[in-house]
């Protein structure tokens, strides 16, 4: 039971701290996605993404400053500002069946284009691992 509580509490943990600095001690994600910035789209790997504790790859692949915001039904989500060619993590938490939209904030991508949608398969649990 305690054990339990103590999972409950980290993905409640991991849920608040959005871009979390360092956490190491997290679960590991039930499923992982690439996410590639260019002028001027914001390109996704593969849909649906596993619903639950997602792990988005994000890599700028443009030739100017990007960054990947994420809006879904458990919160917000946002990398630092990325140099041509830098990568990140972004922990996000996914519900079954839900889409996610995603956003460059630099002023003007997102209405250039930079922005698309992931949803979330509608299945709870544990979907075969087929990870590449
Ligand atoms: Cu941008």
């Amino acid at each position: 039971m305690r054990a339990v509580r103590l999972v409950a509490a980290a993905l409640l943990t991991a849920g608040c701290a959005g871009s979390a600095a360092g956490s190491s001690s997290d679960l590991p994600p039930t499923g992982v996605e690439r996410v590639g910035l260019t002028e001027w789209t914001v390109a996704t790997e593969h849909e649906p993404l596993v619903a639950g504790q997602d792990l988005l790859e994000v890599t700028n692949a443009g030739a100017t400053s990007h960054d990947v915001a994420v809006s879904g039904a458990d919160g917000m989500w946002k990398t630092q500002l990325l140099a041509p060619g830098e990568h990140a993590q972004l922990r996000i938490r996914t519900r079954p069946g839900e889409t996610l939209r995603l956003w460059c904030t630099v002023p003007g991508h997102d209405e250039a284009g930079m922005r698309t949608t992931l949803t979330a398969a509608a299945g709870v649990g544990v979907v075969s691992s087929e990870s590449r």
